[in-house]
């Protein structure tokens, strides 16, 4: 029985000393584990005649109950401590100054592309999309460009590796060109994409980005163009006329815009026309940068930018695209956001545009709460 009382009071200082959770899991384990002495202690209680154990069980009971008392009361002693210092150490000093607030700005590009889907969804539009990655034949053959048309060199693109020319047999070339992918050169190719989904009428306008082998102040090898098409029965080059007018006014948010549609060619449409706008470089913008003033492009201090270019849909492109030529006509624009961004908000160089740079995004960037809306107004600035 003193033995037991020893190994007590030994263990009570060991468990008083213990500094971390796991000293103290050794101790219980040393003491009433299934090894561990006060286990032992019990197990004697069988072999000893029945007076002795009236007599041991009730004080090795009482120890196991003390030892059992001391590990608990350790227990919740170390974990308080560790709570203490836990939530010490994450305390924050409420005098400190506030850190600088990460501060971001919508690019003036999805500004425009949010401006431009307002408008034109106030005249019946919807906004269609179509892949970045495109192939050869949406691209180019299914919009009147066949494999040896001129006009693909115009457009400097950007071609993947081609599968069919790594060693392929030459006689699967044919195969492979159609499907020979590339990074789509303008939004023209979603002209397809819908009309072989959707079948005809069609009003849509189809925002995004397109990609170059181009570069200087008014062109970049990325760039952004925003499709539009209108396929239904009687569809004239008026409609075209008007609908460009009537965008470019809401757009630019004034009446004198002039806008100069040039006889141009382009294989999907004909007649083709490309649109010009008038606008000044004289002080108008911020920094003087160009910016739409109204007024003649060939007037003093005036000059005219090529926006884009239209036409009536080629009946072989409707036919490309499983649309019954006879019975429906189309009109079709593309124009550069990029440019139009130019214009609007007086930069000079596109080129500043993709730089990344955060002074330049702080200058020209909108705050999110600028959501353009035909009743509050397309081009609220910051
Ligand atoms: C086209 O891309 C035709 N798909 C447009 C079209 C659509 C015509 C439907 C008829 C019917 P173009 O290559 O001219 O056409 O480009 C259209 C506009 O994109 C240009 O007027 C210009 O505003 C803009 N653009 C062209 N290249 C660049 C460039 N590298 N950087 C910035 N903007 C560009």
């Amino acid at each position: 029985m003193t033995d037991l009382i020893d190994q007590k009071q030994a263990a009570l200082a060991a468990i008083d000393a213990s500094t971390s959770i796991d000293a103290l899991e050794e101790q219980r384990v040393a003491a009433l584990g299934k090894k561990g002495w006060v286990s032992l202690a019990l197990k004697t209680l069988g072999q000893m005649s029945p007076e002795e154990r009236k007599e041991a069980a009730p004080a090795i009971q009482a120890v196991r109950g003390e030892v059992a008392g001391a590990i608990d009361a350790k227990k919740a002693e170390l974990e308080a401590a560790a709570l203490e210092a836990q939530l010490a150490s994450e305390t924050i000093d409420l005098t400190l100054p506030a850190p600088d607030q990460p501060k971001g700005s919508i690019h003036p590009v999805s500004q425009v592309m949010d401006e431009l889907a307002e408008i034109f969804a106030d005249l019946g539009f919807s906004v269609a999309t179509g892949p970045e990655i495109e192939d050869d034949w949406h691209n180019f053959t299914a919009l009147n460009m066949d494999e040896s048309h001129p006009a693909r060199a115009m457009h400097d693109t950007f071609y993947f590796p081609d599968k069919a020319a790594d060693g392929a047999a030459s006689s699967s070339e044919a195969v492979g060109q159609q499907k020979r992918m590339l990074l789509r050169t303008h939004t023209s190719p979603v002209q397809i994409r819908s009309m072989k989904d959707e079948g005809a009428p069609v009003r849509l306008i189809a925002p995004g980005r397109v990609y170059r082998s181009d570069s200087d102040a008014t062109h970049t090898p990325m760039f952004h163009q925003v499709e539009g098409l209108v396929v239904d029965e009687d569809i004239h080059l008026g409609h075209l006329k008007w609908t460009l007018e009537t965008f470019f006014k809401a757009f630019f948010e004034r009446e004198d815009i002039v806008l100069r549609l040039r006889p141009s060619y382009f294989p999907f449409t004909e007649p083709s026309v490309e649109v010009d706008v008038g606008y000044s470089n004289e002080g108008a913008g911020k920094e003087g940068g160009r910016r739409v003033v109204g007024g003649h492009g060939d007037a003093p201090g005036h000059d005219w930018m090529e926006l884009g270019g239209s036409g009536m849909v080629n009946r072989r492109v409707l036919e490309f695209a499983g649309i019954d030529a006879d019975k429906y006509q189309g009109f079709a624009f593309g124009l550069g956001i990029d440019r139009i961004a130019m214009l609007k908000y007086g930069m000079n160089d596109l080129r500043a545009f993709f730089d990344g740079d955060p002074r330049w995004l702080n200058h020209y960037g909108f705050s999110p709460y600028d959501q353009p809306t035909l009743s509050a107004g397309v081009g609220v600035r910051p």
